[in-house]
């Protein structure tokens, strides 16, 4: 197999974009994507300051890495969610990252700010792991951008990540969500703009990627993870990409083009949480802030 650019024996084959490239084709390929994107949907200039929510995963990383490698002003933030098993491994890969590099990484602790991790938060608290998690994620995230002045957040999702999102919100016809899913999150007041770089790249290129440019991340699934309705979302994409290459890519492409056909949700009026003082549509404190209070009042759920 050689590269469809320069004929050098190639390590991958990308059958949705027709190319067989070499490590460094793969490479610049995968740069110049991100660098597009960046450009199509205005997410950031290079004078703004980028906060990356890093996980010790490839995708983070890689973003990380590209944004520092296209010249942006980029820090971390790497979240120790508490999750046993997982959370010191995935700590110690991103903390070895920013190290070899020289990178800025904030590491924020949730039982530090929350009273309780991931895992001690679902003593606590009804709700599925990720749901819970994801509250906590976007809250702190969020933050932890905004109080670092940061002009915008930025996450590792793939092009598989938002396929198998956008999947599981047609099944359900969820018109608010779809409406909303989208590669930049405009930032209002407190709330500080969102993008996602690497929507047009699939997990094996960030792979590819992350394995040529020496850039080590940890393999393993998060434990909650096993048996989440967004794996078995991928796995039917996988089979249907492996049928009909560009299947994913399509179907992100298509659905951008027709988003804005949904209608969006009506805007609901953000007051401050009297408790922290960050927005939330809640009457009252934010989800945040009772989930804090439960946790402090060792109610179990
Ligand atoms: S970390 Fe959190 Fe994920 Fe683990 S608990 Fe679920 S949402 S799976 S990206
Ligand atoms: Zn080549
Ligand atoms: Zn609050």
């Amino acid at each position: 197999m050689r590269c469809t650019i320069c004929k050098k024996p190639a390590v991958i084959k990308l059958r949705h974009a027709n190319l067989k490239l070499c490590p460094e084709h793969l490479v610049a390929r995968v740069e110049k994507v991100v660098a597009e994107t960046i450009k199509k949907f205005r997410m950031f200039t290079p004078e703004e300051r980028v906060l990356v929510a890093v996980s010790g995963g490839k995708d983070s990383l890689a973003l990380w890495e590209i944004l520092t490698k296209l010249g942006y002003r980029a820090d971390g933030v790497y979240l120790d969610l508490g999750i046993a098993g997982y959370s010191e491994r995935s700590r110690e890969f991103s903390e070895a990252f920013a190290a070899a590099r020289g990178l800025a990484l904030r590491v924020v602790r949730v039982e530090g700010e929350l009273g309780a991790g991931i895992d001690g938060l679902l003593r606590f608290a009804r709700g599925k792991p990720c749901s819970l998690c994801g509250t906590v994620k976007r809250y702190l995230l969020n933050r932890v951008a905004y109080e670092g002045g940061y002009h915008v957040l930025a996450t590792g999702h793939n092009l598989d990540d938002e396929a198998a999102t956008l999947l599981g919100n047609v099944l359900r016809w969820e018109e608010g969500y779809l409406a909303r899913q989208y590669p930049v999150l405009p930032g209002e007041g407190k709330l500080v703009r969102r993008v996602k770089p690497l929507l047009f790249l699939s997990e094996r290129e960030v792979a590819a990627y992350c394995i040529i440019s020496g850039i080590e991340y940890i393999y393993e699934e998060c434990p909650h993870a096993v048996g989440a309705r967004s794996i078995a979302l991928k796995h039917v994409l996988n089979e249907l990409e492996d049928r009909y290459p560009g299947t994913k890519l399509g179907f992100i492409r298509g659905f951008l083009k027709v988003r804005g056909r949904f209608e969006p949700p009506e805007p609901v009026e953000l007051r401050d949480c009297p408790v922290c003082g960050m927005p939330t549509a809640a009457e009252g404190p934010c989800r945040f802030c009772r989930l804090k209070e439960r946790v402090s009042h060792g109610a179990p759920a």
